[in-house]
């Protein structure tokens, strides 16, 4: 039974969210990150932890049952950027958690792994990956250390790649890969408390007609989420007649992320 849970990255927009959807639902839900978030209740108990300092994470992560790993840098940056928060950090916190005999580790990918298939692709998480970003990069080598976690070292992994948590979907392209924040809450909750759960690689995206990504694991493991993005598909769409033109982003999965720093030509990414 996971009693006690720490959250990294609790000041994050996601970590914000999920704080207060997940009061009450532990005994014990321990907060971490950079710099203690401005609003902390008397019930919150805050480390401040350094993702790229062993010695933080393990002090962070010592005497907990289960982990919510949400921090790092949460858009694509500079190689020394991502470095050090996603690729040494995400080390860090699986390797914490080795160390401290933390059962189970819920890690935040992201739908930027992946980035590089066309939209018209209907994927699994079996497919092989396609990161559209130095950051996708790194949430790749995030769900590769959880692999080897759980393979080698026994811990139960979840990874959830997640398309974009927000109140509702703003653009074409968040239609498609929208998470409502309670439906992300049940996927943290299935990978820290399901009973045979080892490892696994989940889309964190809500029951939205136009999506791409093949959830039936989710599902198996009891996913029912209640967000339909097409419920909001007239502001989605009057939010993307606002974008500027973007022809690369507007072909693959990853959007934006696609087209930023993009020097190739289209029709020589492999379909
Ligand atoms: C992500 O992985 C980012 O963390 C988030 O800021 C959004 O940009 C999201 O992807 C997205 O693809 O919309």
């Amino acid at each position: 039974m996971v009693k006690r849970v720490l959250m990294t990255g609790a000041a994050g927009g996601i970590g914000t969210r999920l704080r207060s959807l997940l009061q009450g639902v532990y005994p014990e839900l321990r907060l971490s990150d950079l710099r203690q978030p401005p609003d902390l209740a008397p019930h919150e108990r805050f480390v401040a932890a350094d993702l790229a300092r062993m010695e933080e994470v393990e002090a962070a992560v010592d005497g907990v049952d289960g982990i919510i790993h949400l921090g790092g840098h949460s858009v694509e940056g500079p190689w020394e950027t991502i470095l050090q928060a996603n690729i040494i950090g995400c080390y860090n916190v699986f390797e914490a958690a080795r160390r401290k005999g933390v059962e189970r580790v819920v890690f935040a990918s992201s739908n930027h792994t992946i980035g590089f298939y066309r939209r018209y692709r209907r994927i699994d998480a079996d497919r092989k990956v396609r990161p559209d970003s130095r950051y996708g990069v790194s949430k790749a080598f995030g769900e590769a250390l959880g692999a080897m976690y759980a393979d080698k070292y026994g811990l139960r992994v979840t990874c959830i790649r997640i398309g974009n948590v927000d109140d509702k979907p703003v653009d074409l392209r968040r239609l498609s890969i929208w998470i409502k924040p309670e439906d992300l809450v049940q996927l943290i909750r299935i990978g820290l408390e399901h009973p045979e759960l080892r490892y696994e690689v989940l889309w964190g995206v809500s029951d939205n007609e136009r999506g791409w990504w093949d959830n039936s694991r989710a599902y198996a493991l009891g996913y029912r989420p209640t967000g339909r993005a097409e419920a909001f598909r007239d502001e989605a769409l009057a939010g993307q007649a606002k974008l500027p033109p973007d022809p690369i982003a507007d072909m693959f999965q990853g959007g934006p992320f696609c087209s930023e720093e993009f020097r190739g030509d289209p029709s020589q990414v492999s379909d």
